[in-house]
This record gives structure tokens, sequence and C-alpha cells, in this order.
């Protein structure tokens, strides 16, 4: 997108130029606007349709994803370009993708960015406990290795299973889910349910701290998880999954201001539905149903907040296709297609078109999941 508002932009400029017949010296200055527009489109400023700028920052230069590749679930960093393809010059670690927790032998999962990509937070396993931990880079991409403990734990979960960590643009919130004993057998597991909690975000580097942790749904049997806070700030709206209960078979997609859980609507129940992930500029959310599709998921794209007629994305009748992430400053979607029990990710334009696979031929016999860009 980045290049081809660039391309629109120099070719309005050449037509004023022929048309005013600007001088040396205007061209120069041109010449720095583009510069200055190219870095703050990279870099800073989300504004991927054209229009009222958007209040959303990440640079979408690196998919963080899960894979079992080494035996144990790991987050690994793919750097890709603007089209969503691995990256193969001006690397930022030294493999492509990269393991990012490898020193870790237990199983670390569900990573996602901070709204400035300096943080990622993802959910850490230690025994039966599950726990948000966060890697902090450097301004270049790189770990930040001035830090006293990198990664570093955010929130103890005092024994509970907290997954599915994620910012609110602002930075300034830190939501998740937590799965705690609340049904038979005694300790956590699956049979026990989820709600969704939040915490307060503060500090940098070393000082960076989640406060003030609480639960914003509090009913024990039924399953509230996964939460994906609306990238405009101004739009105040998580999307979530919710199920009557944690061996319910159904799930839907749900809607709610974090700050006003009185505002919490069922946003799209048709069949299976969930794993939302919004566009940049909040006019409309994808995610996972087999709504009419026999029982296989597919993506599927819908407007908010009214969601309307569903427009599908990506659609197989004999695969699964899961968990949607959206480039947060241009229109490109990454996915999970599942061609075995193995997910593999693609990326395929966000109106749709031929998914094209992301990672290499080594990561083809491992599960590669939950990518978040
Ligand atoms: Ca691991
Ligand atoms: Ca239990
Ligand atoms: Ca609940
Ligand atoms: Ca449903």
């Amino acid at each position: 997108m980045i290049v081809i508002a660039l391309f629109h932009y120099i070719k309005n400029k050449l037509k004023e130029y022929k048309m005013k017949q600007i001088s040396k010296l205007g061209i120069l200055g041109l010449f720095f606007v583009l510069i200055s527009f190219y870095s703050c489109s990279d870099d800073n400023v989300n504004n991927p349709q054209g229009g009222a700028p958007s209040d959303l920052t990440r640079s979408g230069k690196f998919i963080a994803f899960t894979s079992n590749l080494t035996g144990n679930y790991d987050i690994h960093l793919a750097q890709v370009n603007s089209l969503g393809q691995l990256e193969t010059s001006g690397l930022v670690f030294a493999s492509n993708p990269f393991d990012l927790t490898a020193v870790n032998t237990e199983n670390d999962k569900q990573s996602n960015w901070s709204p400035n990509g300096r943080v990622l937070v993802y959910s850490q396993t230690q025994g039966n406990v599950q726990q948000i931990f966060a890697y902090f880079f450097s301004e270049n991409g790189r770990v930040d290795s001035t830090l006293t403990t990198n990664p570093r734990l955010l929130v103890l979960s005092n024994g509970s299973w907290d997954n599915n960590p994620s910012f609110s643009p602002d930075g300034n919130y830190l939501i998740w889910d937590r799965r705690t004993d609340n049904a038979t057998p005694v300790g956590v597991d699956s049979a026990d349910s989820r709600d969704i909690f939040i915490g307060d975000v503060s500090g940098t580097g070393n000082t960076f701290a989640v406060s003030n942790v609480r639960a914003i749904t509090t009913d024990a049997g039924l399953d509230e998880y996964n939460p994906k806070w609306s990238p405009r700030i101004s739009v105040r709206r998580v999307a979530y999954e919710y199920a009557t209960s944690s061996t319910s078979t159904d799930h839907d997609v749900y809607i709610m201001d974090p700050l006003n859980t009185s505002s919490n609507v069922n946003y799209y129940n048709p069949g299976r539905s969930g794993y939302p992930a919004w566009e940049p500029s909040c006019t409309k959310i994808i995610f996972e149903s087999d709504q009419g599709n026999g029982g296989y998921y597919k993506i599927v794209s819908a407007s908010y907040p009214t969601p309307g007629t569903i427009t599908d994305i990506v659609q197989s009748s004999t695969q699964n296709n899961r968990y949607p992430t959206w480039l947060p400053n241009g229109n490109l979607i990454a996915f999970i297609n599942f061609a075995s029990s193995n997910g593999s990710i693609f990326v395929v334009p966000s109106t749709g078109g031929i998914p094209v696979k992301l990672l290499p031929a080594i990561y083809d016999g491992a599960d590669n999941m939950w990518p978040a860009w």
C-alpha cells in the first residue's frame, strides 16, 4: 500500500510539475517531502485507505507466530517485506524466521505486539501454570540487551492459565484470558472456563509493568476468551470469543467496550465463529467461521459495527483455515491453513485471492500457529 500510495503521489506531483514548471528548489523540497512521507508511513502512521489518519502506529515488519519446530512450542519471528513475503536482505536476526524463545524447553505461545512494536507479549508454560511474559525490543528491531531481564514475567497468574495477551492501541492496557480452576477435576485444565482480564500498563524497559489486574467478565460457567482490541483508539471495543461453557461445541464473536462492559453485544453467532481480527480502520472484522461450510472453518470478512452479509476471504470445503491476523498498516491477512493436523501460515490480500505460503520448507513438518502481525 505504501508503494502504491507513493506511486500515485509521485504521479500527481509530476503532473503538477508539468503544469506549474516548478523550480529545481521545488523538486528538492518534493524529495524531502517524499522522504518524510515514506518514513512516516513506515514507522508511525497507519493510513492505508487515505482520508483521516488512523491512530495506529505499528510498522508490520515482523509476523510473530508459535511453532513446535524444535519439539516444544516457541515464539518465532518472520521478518517480512511490504508484500508479506520473507525478507531476504537487511535481516535483523541471524535467521529468518528466528526462534526467539529457543532457550525455554517448555511451551511459549500466542504472541502479540505492542502498538509501537517494542514489546511482544506471549504466554509461557511452567508446569501447569501459564503466565504472560514480554520480550522488549530496541528501535532497530533487535532484542534490547540493555535491560536487566529480557524476557520478563509481566503478570503473576497465581496458578491459572493466562493466554492470548494483547494490547490496547494506545498501549495503556493489556488484555488477555485467564482459565482458573472452576470445575472438576481439581486443577486447571480445559474443562475449566475462562474470563477476560485487563491490567494497566505503565513504564518502559526495566520499569514496564502491568498493574491493577482485574476481571471484566466474571461468570464462572461461561467461557470468554481471545480478546482483540480495536486498533483505532477512538473505537474502544474488544472483539472476543464466547461459548456457553468450556466444553460447548459452539462459539460466537462478541464485542464490548472493555472499560464499560454493559456495552456487550453478540456480533456474529451463526455456526462456530471466533478468533476475530480488526481491519486497521475498524470498518471490518475478519474471523474464522464454519457457517454453511460443512464443518470446516473458513476466513470471512464482515462490516463493523453491523456485520451484515459476510464475505468469504479464504474458503475450502476440505481443509480448515483459521486464526487470521491483519497487517496493521496495509491490506494483507495472514492465517493458518490445516492441510494436515499441523498448521501452516499463508498470506492473502484482505479482499481475497490466492494465498501464498509464508514459511520455508524446514517448517513443513511443524505445527505453526497464531500469526500476529
Ligand atoms: Ca519453548
Ligand atoms: Ca478444574
Ligand atoms: Ca467466564
Ligand atoms: Ca454460534
